[in-house]
């Protein structure tokens, strides 16, 4: 029974204004992974989760091809340590709002990655969402190095 914390920036939402036809609830916008180094066991996906209905949501699972396991973590100061915890409850996607997973923040997390995350391949991920069902995703590699949207600073 852990309980997790969401960030004040999470929380609030972002109304999503996106003038889409997509059938479905819930949209992914910017699926990208962190390019992974040889022998590295583990490795970080990020991207915006858009839900256009009514109704909440909950990002309940993951899998990937390219890892043995792949997990939703909050990353938190803890006493001036950065940690990492794994949502094993789900993530919520409030109705008509947005959830951005990104570097410093939410993410989903490879474990036990078969071979590299490459820079200019993709990362097929499936995404399994209480209420929308199943939906894979292609998380584009990017370099370590890449610029951090919204502010980050590495
Ligand atoms: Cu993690």
């Amino acid at each position: 029974m852990n309980r997790y914390l969401f960030s004040g920036a999470v929380m609030a939402g972002v109304i999503a204004v996106a003038a889409q036809a997509a059938p479905r609830s819930i949209s992914i916008e910017n699926p990208w992974a962190r390019e992974t180094v040889e022998g590295q066991a583990a490795g970080g996906g990020f991207m915006t989760i858009v839900n256009d209905g009514q109704r909440e949501d909950q990002l309940v699972s993951a899998s990937s091809p390219a890892s043995r396991e792949v997990q939703i973590h909050t990353m938190s100061m803890d006493g001036g340590v950065m940690r990492m915890r794994q949502l094993t409850d789900g993530l919520a996607i409030p109705a008509k709002g947005e959830v951005e997973l990104k570097p410093r923040g939410l993410h989903i997390m490879f474990i036990g990655l078969k071979e590299p995350l490459r820079r200019g391949t993709n990362v097929p991920v499936t995404l399994n969402f209480r209420r929308a069902g199943s939906m894979t995703a292609q998380f584009k590699v990017q370099a370590m190095t890449a610029p951090m949207p919204m502010g980050g600073n590495q």
